[in-house]
């Protein structure tokens, strides 16, 4: 804890590269551990573009799953700890030497944006300042779980959308997908039943990353990590591209890893830090 917090003193660019275990105390599932999405649903058939193509239906299913969950949790410690470093103010008290910190979540939940929101709003900044912070400290490379794109790529219109049911035909069906694994036995939905773009009705997409697809902002994460000279990799098994990669480009550039995960079998290199335990214990305690 110690070594941790002269490292962060002397720090100047501070990235946060974070996994779902940032919202398991949340509630919110992971995809890999035990109970992780992954280990009761086929990601194959529900979280590449592949499988929407095939069967929008499923697909559209499992992601009002999730919606139904995410929304009914809240942020937890760990995503306030970290909102905290986006308030320039408080990043300075914690690390006096700091320029920069950015929060690259492969998490869809929006809870990081909600939590520093909350902080933002506590520390009474303008709603401008809120917003130019969310952007500038805050980037959600895996997309977001409540906004909704358009599949005709003349119009590719995106917005945010959080209501629940986002159309009747998918009401009650996330009680289905939680009884049911496996997918031949949920209901099949015709496609006009499902979301449609409200700009020029073709079928709309949950605004989210699959695999095979490219991630959003990533010349902002390069050049973030980059420069970054301490990385806290927060609640990730590091198992997915190009998240994966992010702590040994600031280890081999010489800069400093330290790690807060469950496990202490994550994929580490070069110079790091472990501390194992739930993050939205260790995170607040460690950095504040
Ligand atoms: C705690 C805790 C607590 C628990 N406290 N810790 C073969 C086929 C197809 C693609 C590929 C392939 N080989 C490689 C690829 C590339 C692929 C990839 O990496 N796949 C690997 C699985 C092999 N990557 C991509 O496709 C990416 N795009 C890309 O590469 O574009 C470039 C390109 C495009 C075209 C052609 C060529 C190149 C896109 C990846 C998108 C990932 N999407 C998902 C789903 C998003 C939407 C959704 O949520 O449904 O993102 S997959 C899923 O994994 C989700 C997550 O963001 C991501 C990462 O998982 P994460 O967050 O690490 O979660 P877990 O569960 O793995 O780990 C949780 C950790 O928390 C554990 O370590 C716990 O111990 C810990 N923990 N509680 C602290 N309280
Ligand atoms: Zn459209």
């Amino acid at each position: 804890m110690e070594a941790f917090q002269e490292i962060l003193k002397r720090s100047k660019n501070i990235v946060a590269i974070a996994g779902a275990g940032l919202s398991a105390g949340s509630g919110i599932p992971t995809f890999r551990g035990a109970g992780g999405l992954w280990r009761k649903y086929d990601a194959i058939s529900l979280a590449t573009p592949e499988a929407f193509r095939s069967d929008p239906s499923l697909v559209w299913q499992f992601y009002h799953y999730r919606r139904t969950i995410a929304g009914q949790k809240s942020p937890n410690a760990a995503h306030y700890a970290l909102a905290s470093l986006s308030i320039p103010s408080v990043l300075k008290r914690v690390a006096p030497n700091a320029e920069s910190f950015t929060l690259v979540t492969q998490n869809i939940d929006g809870l990081s944006t909600r939590a520093f929101r909350e902080v933002a709003q506590r520390h009474s900044l303008s709603e401008r300042d809120i917003d130019n912070l969310t952007r500038d400290t805050i980037i959600e490379m895996h997309g977001r779980l409540f906004d909704v794109l358009c599949t005709d790529s003349s119009c590719g219109h995106r917005e945010h959308n959080t209501t629940n049911p986002i159309c009747p035909a998918l009401a009650g069906t996330e009680e289905i997908t939680e009884r049911h694994h496996e997918i031949d036995e949920w209901p099949a939905i015709a496609p006009l039943d499902l979301p449609r773009c409200p700009k020029c009705d073709a079928l709309a997409r949950p605004g989210v990353v699959w695999f095979g697809e490219g991630i959003q902002r990533t010349y902002t994460i390069d050049s973030v990590v980059e420069k970054a000279d301490l990385a806290l990799v927060v609640g990730t098994s590091s198992t997915v591209y190009p998240a994966s990669g992010y702590q040994s480009i600031v280890a081999e550039s010489g800069g400093n890893v330290a790690v807060f995960n469950i496990d202490d079998d994550t994929i580490s290199s070069g110079r790091h830090l472990s501390f194992i335990g739930k993050c939205e214990d260790i995170l607040p305690t460690a950095l504040f």
